[in-house]
């Protein structure tokens, strides 16, 4: 390699700087220098490594935990204003800077939809605002759905039963199983049990995933659970109360040591957390 000596202007010419650019480097110590009599003197070495750094993509940084907690508030109020586009914008470019779809579900969208659900409770919101607010986090969360490469563990079925009306869960746990590679059967909504077992059992299905969120229902998801598994397939039963990161470990074989969420397991295995 040429190791030539170049003064600082003829070097900042090479790196395609200006000379200040290049005076700030020297003294910040990226482009290592000597002083010749009055100047500055870099080797053609150092110019050259330096052009190559920064040529070379900087890998991204992934959004800090500030970052995303205010995040989570822009997405508070932009799904009170059904201001569509924000949201949006807000999850793709979090997603492109690093942040995972289940990481975003978790730490930007529910906060937010729990928030607006407690509201409504308190009779401070319109029934509308609550049903615009989760039809833009539906579509939002319909542009994100992840392909991951690689073999798949099985499939999952994932569904809630009749009399829950609430398919976001679905959709974020559809979205988190297929993250951790599962092919995912998501079958929504206001399911007929008679219809699950039946799918189940007709589509080779390795693991029932059942999301509850209207508790009304919560008897009659676990009697499910009961009765796919006495059909042969495991199956697992959660919802509010309960994480995603949850869902997935114990998806995966594992057990989730945590005690936030009220888990515990059914007398025939299955896991139940509300
Ligand atoms: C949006 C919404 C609706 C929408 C649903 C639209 C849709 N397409 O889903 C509509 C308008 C239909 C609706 C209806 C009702 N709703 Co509503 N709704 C909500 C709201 C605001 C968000 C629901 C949601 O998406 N939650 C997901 C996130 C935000 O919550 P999360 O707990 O973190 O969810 C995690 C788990 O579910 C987990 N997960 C999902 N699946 C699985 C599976 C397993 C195995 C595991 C481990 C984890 C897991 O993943 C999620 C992400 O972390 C909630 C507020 C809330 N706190 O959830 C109220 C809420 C759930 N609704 C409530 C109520 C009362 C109702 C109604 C009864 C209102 C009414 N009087 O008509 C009806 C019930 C209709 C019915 N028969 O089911 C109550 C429930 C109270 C209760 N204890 O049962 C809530 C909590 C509001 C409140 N604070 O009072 N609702």
């Amino acid at each position: 390699m040429d190791d030539a000596q170049l003064e600082l202007r003829e070097a900042a010419r090479a790196l395609g700087v200006h000379y200040q650019t290049a005076y700030r480097w020297v003294r910040s110590g990226e482009l290592p220098a000597q002083v010749v009599g009055k100047q500055y003197v870099v080797s053609q070495r150092d110019v050259d490594e330096l052009k190559k750094r920064r040529a070379a993509p900087a890998p991204p940084r992934k959004p800090t935990a500030k970052r995303v907690a205010q995040q989570a508030k822009r997405v508070h109020v932009a799904l009170l204003d059904g201001d569509e586009s924000s949201v949006r914008q807000i999850a793709r470019s979090l997603v492109t800077d690093g942040t995972g779809v289940v990481e975003l579900i978790q730490s930007v969208i529910a906060p937010p939809l729990r928030q607006i659900g407690e509201a409504w409770h308190r009779g401070e919101l319109d029934i509308w605002v609550e049903h615009r607010a989760s039809a833009i986090v539906e579509r939002t969360l319909g542009d994100l759905v992840p392909n991951p490469r690689g073999r798949r563990r099985g499939t999952a079925m994932v569904a809630s039963i009749s009399g829950d009306l609430h398919s976001l869960p679905t959709t974020m746990a559809a979205i988190a199983l297929r993250e951790a590679n599962w092919n995912v059967e998501h079958l929504g909504a206001d399911m007929p049990e008679e219809e699950l077992v039946r799918f189940c059992t007709a589509h080779d299905v390795d693991l029932a995933v059942i999301s509850v969120t209207n508790l009304e229902v919560a008897q009659r998801a676990d009697a499910l659970a009961s009765r796919l598994q006495a059909a042969g397939t495991p199956a697992l039963v959660g919802g509010t109360g309960s994480s995603l990161e949850q869902l997935v470990t114990v998806a995966n074989g594992g057990e989730y040591a945590n005690d936030e969420p009220e888990t515990s397991s059914g007398s025939d295995g299955s896991s139940l957390a509300y």
